[in-house]
């Protein structure tokens, strides 16, 4: 599993505008309207969530430590959908007593192997895997409706890279809403053990529509993917290489943090 840096969560402090008019460019959508998309949720509902709850962001020291400015990284994501979002000035459980103290509502925290929102109303909480598999499902689905030959590539099969933690998650998912896919790994068991493994005659670049959820850097380049290819990808670092980036354009989302944590607040929010 990768460990989050400072230099990847540090721009979301001030970026988060650009993100949103990003990420709304290539999906249609922006955080919030994802988060609404992903759980059904009516304008109305979100716009009494925005007014009544409170989040508070817990900082944990546990294991490898504080990574500096992510709980304020989770706190500017969560605040760029319109919602009050505050980090505890204190740590670990003292954190979580300051947050009941302050009143918050849904608690986000992360140690080394686990990022949670715990909505302490509705004892509900939501996982970063599921959270972030299903977003990234969610953003290539509304990629593909964007498409103007969304009619005839609708029904295309998704190509799933990677099949550790978060792409297993999104296999699950894609078997529920009885989508179409195939999943290559690099290592030929796990591969081999997912429920529709990538035939040997098929490469990444027969696939228009691929999650990519490995976490190497620069390893998919452009002569790997088709050329009307449509990319998601939570992976962090990122996969693409530079020419691999040109060439998608704005057919590709990637990020470090951000749609998993929206998704994060909807499922604490949801019923
Ligand atoms: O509070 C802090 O600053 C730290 N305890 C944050 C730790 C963040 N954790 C990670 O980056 C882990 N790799 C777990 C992430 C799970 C994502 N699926």
């Amino acid at each position: 599993m990768t460990r989050l840096t400072t230099e990847w969560v540090e721009p979301m402090l001030t970026g988060m505008e650009d993100y949103n008019r990003v990420l709304k460019f290539r999906t249609g959508m922006n955080l919030c309207e994802l988060m609404k998309r992903t759980f059904n949720f009516s304008c109305e509902y979100v716009d009494r969530m925005k007014k009544e709850i409170r989040v508070g962001v817990v900082p944990v020291t546990q294991g490898e430590g504080i990574i500096g400015c992510f709980s304020e990284s989770i706190a500017a994501i969560v605040g760029s959908m319109g919602f009050s979002a505050e980090v505890m000035t204190h740590t670990d459980v003292d954190g979580i007593y300051e947050a009941y103290g302050r009143n918050c509502d849904v608690l986000f925290m992360a140690d080394d192997d686990r990022y949670l929102a715990v909505n302490t109303n509705r004892h509900k909480t939501s996982d970063n895997n599921y959270a972030t598999a299903l977003g990234y499902i969610k953003v290539l689905e509304a990629m593909k409706e964007m498409g103007k030959d969304y009619e005839k590539n609708i029904k295309c099969p998704v190509l799933v890279i990677g099949h550790g933690l978060v792409g297993s998650e999104a296999t699950e998912i894609l078997d529920e809403m009885g989508t179409e896919y195939y999943v290559y790994d690099r290592n030929p068991e796990v591969q081999a053990g997912a429920k529709h493994p990538l035939p040997e005659n098929l490469a990444i670049a027969d696939f228009k529509y691929i999650l990519d959820f490995t976490n190497e850097g620069d390893w998919l380049s452009a002569d790997q993917l088709a050329e009307d290819a449509c990319y998601a990808s939570p992976g962090v670092p990122c996969s693409l290489t530079e020419d691999a980036r040109e060439l998608l354009g704005d057919r590709a989302v990637y990020d470090n943090l951000e749609i998993g944590t929206a998704v994060m607040l909807g499922e604490a929010l949801s019923e």
